[in-house]
């Protein structure tokens, strides 16, 4: 029914076997953090039991194996997001954060340069462009969303302008799970001359990404939600602009040379890629990518609306409750946040858990300008992947119906 067999999948995942107060688990929280294939497990494991040695740095046989498999694991992430250059414009970061952190810092941003973010960005997208204000006194402007939760590409036109050095967004929102109208948008960015930095988080799980057709000049990702070990996170950048960049950190391997009085960088990726690194992370984000390339992205694609159509539907039978967010499944991805009249979300996390066994998360999901444009403190929110069924959407809305009686 979905491209794939989803009892089949759920094979692959050890955590689904658990017991969460005497309930199967329901892990509804995959938008936070995915669970992870023993595909992934095991290549991890067979690394650490195998080939351990630290990177670059020796003639050794375990050095030349574990360097060939972390640059391997870069060439395959390139090529899975269609990098011009799949090995030198894939650095490897510890999280999507890390990612906006590093373009924060090695931008050379001057006072007066105009950064252009909006109000549906997680905070990892609207902090280090905060600081720079306050660091550098670049201008910082926010672009709006309509009413459906989409971005107001009309707001964008009116604040872009001559001096805008980068546009950044979001691909896919964490709250309301709109998935922008991304080429659209670089396609307005790059007509004024600005750079556009996309934070595909809460996308790149879900939907095709292609960094050439959407035109990124940068592009962050988180490896944990995409089926990947934690500590593994992506920032892809065009060569010719890490090129011109300064490392963000600095110490080991991202030198080529060093004197006392000055030093000089490494090549491309190294450069931005200081200390060793999380090898064995990289090489799990590597078996991620090969999981979902198997199961195929159109096929979760295809599960995600369906799962989706289906629990908005049956979100339909609850009386006061209000879902942010587009209503049509095809302009979303599989999460639902929602709110339900005088309870606190957290207490509707609390009794699913309990009672039901399940994993939702609440709060402001790391978004408060967008929670607060929602004219909301906290939401709930149910997020779907690849394992989750229908069945457990119905235990889902078991649980919220029992919810309300209490609190009735
Ligand atoms: N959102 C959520 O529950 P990190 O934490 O660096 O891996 O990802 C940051 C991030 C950036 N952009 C978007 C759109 C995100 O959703 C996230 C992470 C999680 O919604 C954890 S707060």
């Amino acid at each position: 029914m979905f491209g794939f067999d989803v009892d089949k999948i759920r094979e692959d995942f050890p955590i689904l076997n658990r017991k969460i107060n005497g309930k199967a688990l329901i892990y509804l929280d995959n938008a936070a953090t995915s669970q992870k294939p023993k595909q992934v497990l095991d290549a991890m494991q067979k690394f650490y039991e195998k080939h351990n040695a630290n990177i670059h740095r020796g003639v050794h046989t375990l050095s030349q194996e574990s360097t060939q498999m972390y640059d391997d694991a870069h060439k395959n992430v390139g090529k899975f997001i269609n990098a011009k250059h799949p090995i030198q414009e894939i650095i490897f970061v510890r999280n999507a954060t890390e990612a906006m952190n590093l373009v924060a810092h090695s931008l050379d941003f001057n006072e007066g340069d105009e950064i252009i973010s909006t109000v549906m960005e997680h905070h990892a997208n609207i902090v280090p462009w905060q600081l720079l204000r306050k660091n550098k006194g670049v201008v910082l402007k926010f672009v709006d969303i309509k009413e459906d939760g989409i971005l107001d590409l009309e707001d964008l036109k009116s604040k872009i302008s001559k001096k805008t050095r980068l546009v950044t967004c979001t691909h896919a929102s964490n709250v309301v799970g709109t998935i922008n109208p991304i080429k659209e948008i670089g396609k307005i960015v790059h007509e004024k001359g600005a750079l556009f930095f996309v934070d595909a988080a809460q996308s790149m799980p879900h939907v095709e990404v292609d960094v050439r057709k959407m035109g990124a000049d940068f592009l962050a990702f988180s490896g944990h939600k995409m089926l990947g070990p934690t500590g593994s996170g992506v920032l892809y950048g065009k060569k010719e602009l890490l090129d011109k960049m300064t490392p963000f950190l600095s110490g080991g391997d991202m030198i080529k040379e060093v004197k006392l009085e000055e030093s000089t960088w490494n090549d491309l990726p190294w450069k931005f890629e200081a200390g060793t690194p999380n090898i064995a992370s990289g090489i799990g984000l590597s078996a991620a990518v090969d999981y979902i390339k198997k199961i195929g992205m159109k096929n979760i694609r295809k599960h995600e609306i369906e799962i989706t159509a289906y629990a908005l539907k049956r979100f339909e039978e609850l009386k006061d409750v209000e879902i942010y967010g587009p209503k049509d499944p095809k302009k979303r991805t599989g999460l639902i946040a929602f709110n339900m009249k005088g309870i606190h979300p957290h207490d509707i996390g609390g009794i699913l858990d309990s009672e039901y066994g399940i994993a939702i998360r609440s709060g402001h999901h790391c978004a408060q300008p967008l929670t607060e444009r929602l004219g909301q403190t906290s939401t709930a929110r149910a997020s779907f992947y690849i394992y989750n069924t229908k069945e457990e959407v119905d235990v889902l809305i078991d649980g919220l119906k029992k919810v309300q009686k209490i609190f009735r």
